[in-house]
């Protein structure tokens, strides 16, 4: 163990996010006082708020689970929310992190900092190795400061950041918003709607072709855990479930876990996005972390947590 949490603050940084949700859920398992601050309390692209909450909040650590995200649409039509306020939040946090001596900060980046055309699956060493995929290129290259970030901050004044690289997540608290929402949370939305509509057609964006590896929010949650607690490094950490699906597969999983079957029918207008986004996750297995659950489990859990929330 690298740093024990017994008894520590932790200020878990986005919290009512899918993926600050799932850590504080996580954390809520350890024996550490876990903080969170709504956007009513602070707001995070305002540096003087986070200065003056980090002054008097005083944690021993961060998980910095707070960003601006969304879908492949959402992404290349807001390409200035995406960079800016993503920015924002880091280097507001980070100096106030630094400002308060705060020694353990987590970054969480995204598999879309990789190069669009990167050799599969990826390794941490093909960052900065070739051009963006396009349609994210603006959330990616902030989500690449943020690593830099951390980076810098354990060059210049030795503190012992680190970075987390999560795949394409989802889980209770997704964002089922048909135009911001990533893929799997729609199709999760399409079919149940489908099913109740006694629809024919579900449609899908893009080809159907490209491949994405999906990991359940919770998973990611206990692999942050593991990493906060065992790993100190320079480099970034790829966190996946090692498994990727075509777009197409992925809509016959989740109309097999709602129990509606229809038609694909493909909107070429919307764009495909990356071809194929499937990380090595090595480094991580190699520390003694592999606990993804299965896809179908996944969506299970996850369409059980929809239900919940928007009626059966
Ligand atoms: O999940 P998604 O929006 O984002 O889309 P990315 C993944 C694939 O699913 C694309 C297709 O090929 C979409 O065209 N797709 C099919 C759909 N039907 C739908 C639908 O109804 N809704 C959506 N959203 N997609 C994001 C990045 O890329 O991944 C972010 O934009 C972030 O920056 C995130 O990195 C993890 O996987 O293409």
């Amino acid at each position: 163990m690298v740093w024990d949490l017994t008894g520590k603050r932790i200020w878990v940084a986005g919290h009512r996010g899918m993926v600050g949700g799932a850590v504080v859920r996580r954390l809520a398992t350890e024996d550490c006082e876990v903080i969170t601050a709504g956007r009513d309390v602070v707001d995070l692209t305002r540096q003087a708020e986070v200065e003056d909450w980090m002054a008097e909040a005083k944690p021993d650590a961060i998980v910095m689970a707070a960003a601006k995200v969304g879908g492949i649409l959402a992404n290349d039509t807001h390409p200035v929310d995406f960079l800016v306020e993503n920015l924002q939040i880091e280097t507001n946090i980070a100096a106030a992190a630094h400002a308060n001596d705060v020694d353990r900060f987590l970054f969480l980046g995204s598999s879309c900092i990789y190069p669009k055309l990167a050799p599969q699956p990826m390794a941490e060493d093909s960052l900065l190795t070739g051009p963006l995929e396009p349609t994210n290129e603006w959330y990616a290259i902030a989500k690449i400061a943020g690593i830099k970030l951390a980076q810098a901050y354990r060059k210049q004044y030795g503190r012992d950041w680190i970075s987390a690289m999560p795949t394409n997540l989802y889980g209770p608290g997704d964002n089922y918003d048909l135009n911001s929402s990533h893929v799997l949370p729609a199709l999760l939305r399409k079919f149940h709607e489908a099913k109740q509509a006694g629809a024919r057609q579900v449609e899908l964006w893009g080809s159907g072709t490209p491949l994405r590896e999906f990991l359940h929010c919770d998973d990611l949650a206990d692999a942050l855990v593991f990493l906060l607690k065992d790993y100190s490094g320079y480099e970034h950490v790829n966190v996946g479930s090692g498994v990727e699906v075509s777009i197409r597969e992925l809509a016959e999983t989740i109309a097999k876990v709602v129990g509606y079957d229809a038609e694909l029918v493909f909107d070429a207008t919307k764009p495909d996005g990356t071809p194929r986004k499937l990380m090595d996750s090595a480094r991580l297995h190699a520390m003694g972390w592999n606990g993804a659950r299965s896809l179908e489990d996944g969506i299970r859990d996850a369409y059980a947590a929809f239900l919940a929330v928007n009626g059966g």
